[in-house]
């Protein structure tokens, strides 16, 4: 592995963020790295998993690599994206998730952050959600996702502003289990992972899977999704999404103009 590290110690595993110099930015490699570790936690009796970047991080992750976008005409959070595979890797991974998350969030990690089952940060944990940056639409399961974790209007306004909401306001709402000192995270983390680890690995496993389908019956009409994606083909062959990549390579603010 090149862009993760990872580890077992007494039925908990880790992966640790090995991309410092790309801020931990979600690179393709990175993503099927992970796939892969969690192959090998699912194999070794892992009982919880943590995910991490290196301590004192000031970014977990910056999120997609902007540089692997895809040209315009095509999704750029499709299904078999490796962003969307590790995320039902980490839904349907029979332990427990924990992002330990010290440092800002950006875009997909963001929607890795909270897919995991518990997330624990500190005061400089922050999370932004990034697609009008870039001229992007998201996909919508990551938009049921984010409502469900972070409730309607603070969803509506991290994809309206792109801008990032404090570890204390994600506290408040649900989003953050736990804001813990910076120099405890690693040791609270570490102890809320032996504790489930002691418990029945097959009764949490059902009870991750039954909050998961419970979580996630809501009921929407063909006739929407059908428009939904019809909205999102068109962002993604816009000016906006290219000029948003564009900017962000060049290191300059994008001009969007709405279409
Ligand atoms: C590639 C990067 C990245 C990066 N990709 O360090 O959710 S969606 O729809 O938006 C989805 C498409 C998505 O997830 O898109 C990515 C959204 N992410 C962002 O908008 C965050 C972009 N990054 C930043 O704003 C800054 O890099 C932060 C604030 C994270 C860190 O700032 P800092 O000043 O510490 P630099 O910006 O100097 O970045 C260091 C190096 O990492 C690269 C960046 O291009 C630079 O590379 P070079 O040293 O080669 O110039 N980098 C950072 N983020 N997402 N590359």
């Amino acid at each position: 592995m090149e862009l993760i590290n990872h580890s077992i110690n007494d039925n908990i595993g880790t992966i640790i963020f090995n991309n410092d110099e790309k801020r931990n930015a979600l690179a393709f490699q990175l993503l099927e790295e992970m796939i892969e570790v969690f192959d090998i936690f699912k194999k070794s009796d892992v009982r919880v998993v943590i995910i991490r970047a290196k301590a004192g991080s000031k970014v977990w992750s910056a999120g997609l690599n902007i540089d692997e976008l895809p040209e315009p005409g095509e999704d750029p959070l499709s299904f078999n994206n490796p962003l969307e595979r590790v995320l039902r890797t980490i839904e349907e991974f029979p332990a427990p998730v924990i992002a330990m998350a010290e440092g800002s969030i950006w875009g997909g990690a963001c929607d890795l952050a909270t897919t995991c089952d518990i997330i624990i940060g500190t005061k400089d944990t922050t999370f932004a959600i990034t697609p009008a940056r870039l001229g992007v639409a998201y996909n919508s399961s990551g938009i049921l996702h984010v409502i469900r974790v972070f409730g309607l209007h603070t969803a509506k306004e991290l994809f309206f502003t792109a801008r990032p909401i404090s570890a204390e306001k994600a506290e408040r709402i649900g989003a953050l289990n736990h804001l813990v000192a910076a120099d405890e995270l690693e040791e609270f983390t570490y102890k809320l992972a032996k504790t489930i680890s002691y418990n029945s690995p097959l009764s949490v496993s059902v009870a991750k899977k039954q909050i998961n389908v419970l979580a996630k019956s809501l009921p929407v009409n063909p006739a929407d999704f059908e428009l939904i994606d019809e909205l999102r083909n068109k962002a993604f062959n816009s000016h906006d999404y290219v000029e948003g990549k564009k900017a962000f390579l060049e290191k300059r603010h994008a001009r969007f103009i709405g279409k």
